[in-house]
């Protein structure tokens, strides 16, 4: 994505939903934000920045390392397209594994045959904010640089550089849209993946602050789909039946959003349960061109992934990346799908 031509969050919503003014959040420590960021009033303008700097050219040919939070995961696909991309530019290598699921009990060993190949750099989403502390400590003691994409630890101070989303942000500007849907208020749910991830903790904290703040809207807490989508459709479909006067959910991830659109599609009450959800995979796209899901919080992965290379290339080049980079997100409804927010719609293959 072009980082000086990304929208606004709030400048989607006003074009979708039509709206007088649309709250969302600004990255809390923009101390070099990246493009899209979403900004607080509806007439700032994305800030663009090029926020890690990198040599034009490494000085070799450095073995990176990817790992996902999870393989065949779009918006890791299209963080690793960027990373590709960016690794070639630079003239380094990337090579991209991840577990089947999106589980800590997984990934550490991928980890730790990644650590016994002495890259010189690792860029991983770690699955979970205490289960990967202590092996990607390890790997730092050990002189591998860490570069943390996405997801981070509870001390992430081990990693020369965290790539993020704003994503308390991102669960701010969700609930604003299901408000905006659903102008009487009602009760409100989300749908995340596990307790322990750092992103998806986030996203549910940012809407749930926010639901907390409008007495219109009753908050019926969090649901954890394990990222199955299955699981969700299930969970959707008890939570319906406990309140089958739900008017709102907010999908907290790609897989848990298959799930609710799954589960609200099956249960007939699309016209009902408005869904908004992260990220913006080819099936969540599907979704809401057809109507059950109304807007989706697109990330920048590819962004991420270009600036946890560059990040990685700074600091084995001698250099101190931006600790903390903070991305934005672009809201993508049914009215700019085919538009301007059809490049912000994740990748299944580079
Ligand atoms: O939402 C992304 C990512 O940001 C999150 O950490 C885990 O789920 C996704 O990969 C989407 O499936």
């Amino acid at each position: 994505m072009n980082r000086t031509t990304a929208l606004t969050a709030a400048g989607l919503l006003l074009v979708a939903l039509p709206l007088a003014a649309c709250t969302s959040s600004k990255p809390a420590e923009p101390a070099q934000p990246a493009g899209g960021g979403a900004t607080a009033a509806p007439t700032a303008p994305a800030a663009s920045a090029s926020s890690v700097a990198a040599p034009a050219k490494a000085s070799k040919n450095y073995n990176l390392q990817f790992i996902q939070g999870v393989a065949g995961d779009e918006f890791y696909i299209t963080m690793q397209c960027g990373m590709e991309a960016e690794a070639a530019k630079l003239g380094v290598s990337v090579k991209t594994q991840g577990a089947q699921k999106f589980d800590a009990t997984l990934q550490k060993p991928i980890l730790d045959s990644v650590v016994a190949g002495k890259p010189d750099a690792i860029l991983i989403a770690p699955t979970d904010v205490t289960a990967m502390q202590a092996p990607l400590n390890a790997a730092a003691e050990g002189g591998t640089k860490i570069v943390l994409v996405d997801t981070t630890l509870e001390d992430p101070s081990i990693a020369v550089s965290a790539i993020a989303s704003d994503n308390e942000g991102g669960g701010r500007a969700a609930f604003e849209a299901i408000k905006q849907l659903n102008p009487n208020g009602g009760k409100v749910m989300v749908m995340s993946v596990n307790p322990g991830i750092s992103t998806t903790d986030l996203r549910a904290k940012g809407f749930e602050d926010a639901v907390k703040e409008d007495s219109t809207f009753q908050y019926l807490g969090v649901q954890y789909s394990k990222n199955e989508p299955a699981i969700a459709a299930n969970l959707i479909s008890s939570a319906l039946q406990k309140d089958p006067d739900l008017v709102g959910v907010f999908a907290a991830n790609l897989f848990s959003a298959e799930g609710t659109a799954t589960g609200v599609r099956q249960a007939g009450k699309q016209e009902q349960v408005k869904i908004v959800s992260f990220d913006a995979g080819p099936n969540q796209v599907e979704a809401l061109k057809e109507g059950t899901v109304q807007a989706l919080v697109a990330q920048q992965p590819a962004l991420i992934g270009q600036y946890g290379v560059d990040a990685a290339v700074t600091a084995l080049e001698g250099g101190t990346p931006t600790p903390n980079v903070q991305t934005g997100f672009e809201i993508i409804t049914r009215d700019n799908v085919d538009g301007e927010g059809a490049a912000a719609i994740y990748k299944s293959s580079c």
